[in-house]
């Protein structure tokens, strides 16, 4: 058959496909793809049937971007994170291939719910929280900006676990998000790697007397790779997410098998196999185990391979040209590894001398700090990675040696700089600082807001900052808009559309232009009236998911990211429960109907965090079921805060919890989204809230609360919680309380965990030395909410100042200030 009749029967151009064709294409795959009809099909057959008629369109543009980005030999951005919280993919599809409409309407005339069958796809939740969604939203603006690029990530089996609430507490259970298939993804047998792990390194003299080092690897596994086409909005550049699945090399072991060894044969597939097998599911703390380790290797190792497959069919063996095509962003220390790893490749491999070897490599990785919390920088036993990457411990000590001598010319005969400074830290047992190593192995250093990027160059990284005083700089976080308003909020999406016309979603700074709207009263009903909407669909939610009703007119005031200390949702609760103190004491207490809404994961390992989920439960049962107060007064604790969830609060919220201690939140993404849906700040100085106030104006936005100066002051001066608990008699009652059974029947001290870490514990992110401030900040929302009219302004004025906060300006920072890339146009 010739080739042009192929193309052009099998797929309508994408460009004319019309409402028709997706009709055609969704019965087609209903039929062919799933054996099935239109009068058989659930829910689930039809979500999956429309996937693969709009996949059909996704791989056609990939084909055209790939070749395209290939016969232009384009410089790419590599983006390696051990974590993509991608979400779910169909409606963001839709919109950025600009399918939503006539894919909504075909799916109507066939008698289904695109709203409904959406609802069928398992998020993919392979992330944590903050820096893989932000690794998701990036590789959103890449695609959108036609930039060549490529994420790079593991494909585990298990996402983040699935929380269940059971009497108050958190419950863990398996994400299982490919249990039916993932309609997405392609599986790449032609791409697969091999990776070494373990045994020992042998030293040879080549003939020339060379040192050669031999790594003998003591097992190899395979990487699988798993590709999920990215769609640009524009639908031009689809770029491509790689995720590695891992698998043993010898999909039977036949030689210890034939030694008699059949259950030591399927040991090993298994031992293969668990390293892609579940996400770690701590957020902002190292996890310090083997399999954590050999994860980070595994995937990176595969994705350089891959990288330099594609760099040698260019190039061959001329590596002078490797750090002009080649940038690899880090996303935090996980892929760090990645730095020894190319250096191996280039000395051992290559046979490149060291010093040129350094040379390309250290031209090549970037690395982006997300965080100074202690307990997540990264510190592996240097004998841990000998054991299972002993090449790579030799590599990381050459890279020390030479590092501590330019120390040396620097800093002469100070020891203690060294100590600091050293990849090694010395001690009872040795480990591998990954921080050092990733900034020292980089040619670019960031940080992820103003003052973080900051902190960081004062506090966390002084000395590099001294040595290398351009290495160090800060590219502010951002969401992209396409999916955190356009497709979530399609209500707003279409009255700014209506206003000030619909380019926004890739100009964001345009909706400045609502700013002259914000005192129109007819503009302000309208805004008001789909906030209202939405939180009426949210209720709804809220009913189904907990059985608790709220009420729509009431302010909803909602705190959603991880549960951490830091992050101080038990701020939160004790103004929750001094409110209810204050209805209870006086029934008229004035204030605004509200309703608190959390939505939180605890690490499983994270005791505290584990308690304030519980102590929020506690709480919200008896203020809830309490009549004297639950007219004014609820508490909603969203069970699975994910993805797709996010989606659903945000356009409903009234009020956005963003009340870190001043310091440890290094930027916030959440507080972008809610702030672009028309939600108030409640907040500290602290991360990307700063300049959210710059630009929103501080009569838009709720700050309270300590500086990072005045934290570190007082702590300086000796913080004594017991001060603030002696001195204000509130508090006092509120800590007491948690003590008695009020809120656990039968169950005193049951919240008391809470309490102690408060006092005794020492209140480490000062909860109690903020509480005042926060609690009239409250006072101000609960005021200000009163004048709907002002409210309104408000809301529309925080939305409308939003442009900074796209994810395509931190591209487009990155892109300058770092990765010096091109935008590559794609043939039609
Ligand atoms: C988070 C930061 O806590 C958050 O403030 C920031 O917005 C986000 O990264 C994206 O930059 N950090 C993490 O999620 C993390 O695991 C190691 O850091």
């Amino acid at each position: 058959m010739p080739k042009s009749t192929l193309k052009s029967k099998a797929l309508a151009e994408p460009v004319n496909f019309n409402k028709s064709d997706i009709k055609d294409a969704i019965v087609r795959h209903l039929h062919c793809s799933l054996g099935t009809d239109e009068n058989k099909a659930n829910n689930h057959a039809w979500w999956k049937a429309a996937c693969a008629a709009v996949q059909e369109q996704v791989l056609e543009r990939l084909r055209r971007t790939q070749k395209s980005h290939y016969l232009n030999d384009t410089r790419a951005v590599h983006y390696f994170s051990a974590e993509f919280l991608m979400g779910r993919l169909m409606s963001n599809n839709l919109h950025n291939l600009g399918l939503f409409e006539i894919t909504d309407q075909a799916l109507q005339e066939l008698g289904v719910s695109l709203t409904d069958i959406m609802e069928e796809e398992p998020d993919m939740a392979l992330g944590n929280g903050g820096l893989g969604r932000l690794a998701a939203c990036f590789i959103d603006s890449l695609a959108t900006m036609e930039l060549p690029a490529v994420g790079y990530g593991i494909h585990y089996e298990h996402g983040l676990f699935r929380q269940e609430i059971k009497n108050g507490a958190q419950i863990e259970r398996p994400d299982s998000w490919r249990d039916y298939g993932n309609p997405w993804e392609i599986c790449r047998p032609e791409s697969i790697q091999e990776v070494s792990l373990y045994g020992y390194v042998e030293t040879k003299y080549g003939e020339n007397g060379r040192i050669q080092k031999e790594w003998h690897p003591g097992s190899i596994v395979k990487g699988i790779p798993w590709d999920i086409p990215v769609v640009g909005f524009g639908g031009k550049t689809v770029n491509v997410l790689r995720l590695w699945e891992s698998q043993a090399s010898n999909y039977f072991n036949w030689d210890v098998f034939n030694a008699g060894g059949y259950v030591d044969a399927q040991s090993e597939n298994v031992q293969a196999e668990t390293i892609s097998k579940v996400l770690y599911p701590n957020d902002e703390t190292e996890a310090g185990k083997e399999l954590r380790l050999i994860q980070q290797y595994f995937f990176c190792a595969c994705s350089l391979k891959d990288i330099i497959r594609r760099y040698k069919r260019a190039h061959g063996d001329d590596w002078s040209r490797f750090s002009d095509q080649v940038v690899i962003q880090l996303n935090d220390t996980h892929p760090a590894i990645a730095i020894p790893e190319l250096m191996r490749i280039l000395v051992d491999r290559a046979e490149l001398g060291w010093d040129d070897a350094w040379e390309i490599c250290s031209k090549t990785f970037a690395y982006t700090n997300h965080t100074l919390l202690p307990e997540a920088l990264e510190k592996w036993p240097a004998r841990m990675i000998e054991k299972i990457l002993p090449r790579h411990l030799e590599i990381i000590y050459e890279i020390n040696f030479r590092f501590m001598a330019e120390v040396e010319k620097m800093w002469p005969g100070d020891n203690k700089i060294k100590q600091k400074l050293s990849i090694i830290e010395e001690g009872n047992q040795k480990m591998v600082r990954m921080g050092n190593l990733s900034v020292i192995g980089s040619f670019a250093v960031n940080g992820v807001a103003e003052i973080h990027s900051k902190l960081v160059k004062k506090n966390l990284f002084p000395e590099f900052d001294q040595m290398w005083p351009d290495k160090l700089t800060n590219v502010t976080n951002g969401i992209t808009p396409r999916r955190w308003l356009k497709a979530c909020n399609p209500d707003l999406s279409a009255l700014i559309d209506k206003k000030i016309g619909n380019d926004w979603p890739v100009k964001l700074e345009k909706l400045n232009d609502l700013v002259k709207f914000a005192d129109e009263a007819k503009f302000q009903k309208d805004f008001m009236k789909i906030k209202l909407k939405n939180k009426v669909a949210l209720a709804k939610e809220v009913k189904s998911l907990t059985g608790i009703e709220i009420d729509p007119k009431a302010i909803f005031d909602v705190q959603i990211k991880r549960l951490h200390e830091y992050k101080r949702q038990h701020l939160n609760l004790l103004h929750i429960m001094a409110l209810y103190r204050r209805l209870l004491e006086n029934p008229s207490y004035d204030m605004e109907p509200r309703v608190f809404i959390f939505g939180a994961k605890a690490a499983p390992g994270y005791k505290l965090a584990k308690d304030i989920i519980y102590a929020i439960n506690m709480v919200a049962e008896r203020i809830n079921n309490d009549e004297r107060v639950n007219k004014k007064l609820k508490v909603v604790f969203l069970p699975n805060y994910r993805v797709s969830l996010a989606e659903k609060m945000i356009p409903a919220a009234d009020v956005s919890e963003q009340i870190s201690t001043a310091g440890k939140e290094a930027s916030g993404t959440g507080n972008m989204k809610l702030s672009l849906n028309g939600a108030l700040t409640i907040g500290t100085m602290d991360g990307a809230n700063i300049e959210i106030a710059e630009e929103v104006g501080e009569e838009n936005i709720f700050i309270f609360g300590l500086t990072v100066e005045e934290v570190d002051k007082l702590h300086a001066q000796g913080y004594n919680p017991y001060d603030y608990y002696y001195n204000n008699a509130e508090l006092k009652a509120i800590l007491d309380w948690l003590e008695t059974d009020y809120f656990t029947p039968g169950k005193p001290g049951a919240l008391s965990s809470l309490k102690y870490s408060l006092l005794d514990g020492g209140d480490p992110y000062l909860v109690l030395a903020d509480f005042d401030a926060y609690s009239k900040a409250q006072h101000k929302v609960d005021l200000a909410y009163r004048d709907t009219k002002n409210w309104a302004r408000m809301a529309i004025l925080n939305c409308a100042r939003m442009g900074k906060f796209t994810s395509d300006r931190s591209i487009r920072d990155y892109v300058e200030r770092i990765w010096k890339l091109d935008a590559c146009k794609v043939d039609e």
